[in-house]
């Protein structure tokens, strides 16, 4: 029997018309083989429609795993108390001999697949089959892919309702032409609260050779979104082989001087400010996660792979994210994830308002001082609790930019890492490949709770992308590398550092100053105001600053403040050359030998100043 004629057999007819609408054997083979392997009891297929749309939402709340509160469009889901963050360990790129690559968790790819196809063998007997069709990137573009995702999670396909373009015409325009990327998740047996039972058998598993993921027993976001986190490992892959960047970045607008718009992207580690940089109230975002950037007509251009924000709750209050708070209190159809809940009304850490004592959260009924197995008590929400909502939720967002089909000059890309004592608070390359060595591909960070494990760890995190790394990090250096090479106008390069501290411990920024940093950067990008010239890059000058700060914020900017965020800390500085060189030299290996000599020259231009200036250098010197 040939793949369509199983699915007309096992589809009802409603649903099989759907799937033969679209002239494309290999979906076909792969549905009739998944389908067959999962064994649901139904299978609906969405198509772009309204209706297709809305019975999934309803789905989610007539399985449960979803439930109403109180604003219209607004529900709550769980995941399992141990099922709140991406799971590392388990998630695997499965190639050929589980050859390994430096820092990637790799598996034999049939031992994987065996093991994968196992624990999927049945899995959805007894529940529904949702196939979703969506495309990364904007619609007919030239950063279009398109992705079919298997789930019998509602919740999962709600979310990507929610986060992705439609994609069902897509598939039926492009027919045999579709290049498409593949996903396959199962929640696997449900407890009584609906989360994922069986988290010991939880799997994350990624066939780069046929460009399918596999999950399994989860359903936090990030381990199950087909297309954000799980797509993400396949499009770095594809973007090597063909000469692009798929970036871990935001992309936004920063507004100029006599309404010039300039676009930046930014690529920090989760936690470390990168929604609440995408979403300063007077800037324009465009995305919050993840950016393609392509080179076109000697510029860099770049687009959201997304349309929507999967973002962290935690700490969203009315005075620091203005922007959020009034989306979170709007009526657009949102999903709250793991957040307390009283009388249909959610709350979370760090709200900025008073949070009730009971209710229900991620670990069930809740009251202040509950402790979980381990002894620790549980506060009201989970750290990584989030919220799913459209961009088009957002006031200030920039939605010629968002489905702009060529996407939006790259004017400059921003490195920021969560680091008390190295860099400065903002600072632009000398050019390219300086940024790319010594910026993006050196970017280090404390551990956050986006991830299991443990907390405030510095890690080696080269542009915020390695947990979600699938080729070796050489070869993605090098591509970076020659990116420069397919251009005319190279955007500018950019490190920041929201979390720079004294030796006391007191934190030298305030949350908002980034907004600052973001004005100059702008001006930067255009050659609009002179920097000083430092060992590791340019610095602002200080009067640039004053100005600015009293603008943008309304605050002033003293003379002391600007030397203790802008010292040149020497010491800290070489040491990191030194682990950064350390972790190439010893576990990455095959890098492009112009690496080691922009690293080796970074050294050499601190020794010299060290030499002249001593170990902890006001920018002021630099001046003389
Ligand atoms: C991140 O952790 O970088 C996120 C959330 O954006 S997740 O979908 O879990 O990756
Ligand atoms: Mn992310």
């Amino acid at each position: 029997m040939n793949a369509l004629e199983y699915l007309e057999k096992r589809l009802e007819k409603e649903q099989f018309e759907k799937i033969k609408a679209i002239d494309n054997p290999e979906l076909h083979e792969f549905l009739a083989r998944y389908i067959e392997l999962l064994n649901p009891d139904r299978v609906f297929v969405c198509t772009d429609s309204e209706e297709d749309e809305l019975y999934v939402r309803w789905k989610a709340l007539y399985y449960g795993e979803e439930r109403l509160l109180e604003t219209p469009g607004h529900t709550v889901h769980y995941d399992s108390y141990y099922d709140q963050a991406r799971d590392k360990a388990n998630t695997k790129l499965l190639v050929p001999g589980g050859k390994k690559l430096p820092f990637l968790n790799t598996l034999d790819r049939e031992e994987g697949l065996r093991e994968i196809h196992e624990l999927m063998k049945d899995v959805m007997k007894g529940k529904e089959l949702f196939v979703c069709f969506f495309v990364l990137g904007p619609k007919e573009s030239v950063f279009t892919i398109p992705a079919v995702q298997l789930t019998d999670s509602a919740y999962v396909a709600h979310s990507e309702f929610i986060l992705y373009r439609k994609g069902y015409e897509e598939f039926k325009r492009l027919g045999r032409q579709a290049k498409f990327l593949k996903f396959v998740h199962s929640e696997g047996e449900l407890d009584e609260r609906k989360t994922s039972r069986n988290l010991d058998k939880r799997r994350i598993y990624i066939d780069l050779e046929d460009e399918t993921v596999y999950s399994v027993n989860t359903q936090y976001g990030g381990n199950t979104i087909g297309l954000k986190k799980l797509a993400f490992r396949l499009t770095i892959r594809r973007a090597v082989k063909e000469g692009w960047l798929s970036e871990h970045m935001f992309l936004m607008r920063v507004n100029g001087p006599n309404g010039r718009k300039t676009y930046f992207t930014g690529a920090y580690p989760s936690m470390c400010g990168k929604t609440s940089t995408a979403m300063i109230p007077w800037e324009n975002i465009v995305g919050d996660d993840l950016a393609f950037i392509v080179p076109m007509k000697g510029e860099a251009r770049g687009a959201n792979v997304e349309k929507g924000v999967f973002g962290i709750i935690q700490g969203v209050n009315p005075e620091d994210d203005p922007i959020i708070w009034k989306v979170l209190h709007s009526q657009h159809e949102i999903i709250f994830s793991n957040v307390l809940i009283k009388d249909g009304k959610p709350y979370w850490n760090d709200m900025g308002i008073p949070i009730p004592d009971e209710g229900e959260n991620h670990s069930g009924r809740w009251w202040r001082g509950k402790k979980d197995e381990e002894g620790n008590e549980i506060p009201p929400s989970h750290k990584n609790a989030r919220f799913t909502v459209s961009l088009e939720a957002f006031p200030n967002v920039d939605l010629e930019a968002l489905n702009a089909p060529c996407g939006v000059k790259i004017g400059g890309m921003i490195f920021g890492g969560r680091d008390k004592d190295t860099w400065p608070p903002v600072r632009e390359a000398f050019n390219w490949k300086h940024g790319v060595v010594t910026m993006g591909a050196a970017l280090e960070s404390e551990t956050t709770a986006a991830t299991l494990g443990k907390e405030g760890v510095r890690a080696f995190n080269p542009m915020a992308i390695l947990d979600f790394m699938s080729v070796h990090l050489g070869e993605y250096i090098d591509n970076y590398l020659k990116f420069a090479e397919k251009i005319t106008e190279e955007p500018k390069i950019f490190a920041v550092n929201y979390f720079l501290r004294d030796e006391k411990g007191n934190w030298l920024n305030h949350k908002l100053d980034k907004a600052v940093w973001l004005k100059w950067m702008e001006l930067r990008v255009h050659g609009d105001v002179e920097a000083i010239e430092t060992p590791i890059g340019y610095i602002p000058k200080y009067d640039d600053l004053k100005r600015l700060f009293r603008e943008v914020l309304g605050k002033g900017y003293s003379r002391e403040d600007y030397e203790k965020q802008f010292t040149i800390r020497v010491p800290k500085l070489l040491a990191k050359i030194e682990r950064i060189e350390r972790i190439y030299r010893e576990q990455v290996g095959e890098v492009p030998g112009e690496f080691y000599r922009i690293l080796g020259e970074e050294r050499q231009r601190l020794r010299d100043a060290r030499a002249r200036y001593g170990d902890y250098i006001s920018p002021f010197r630099f001046e003389e």
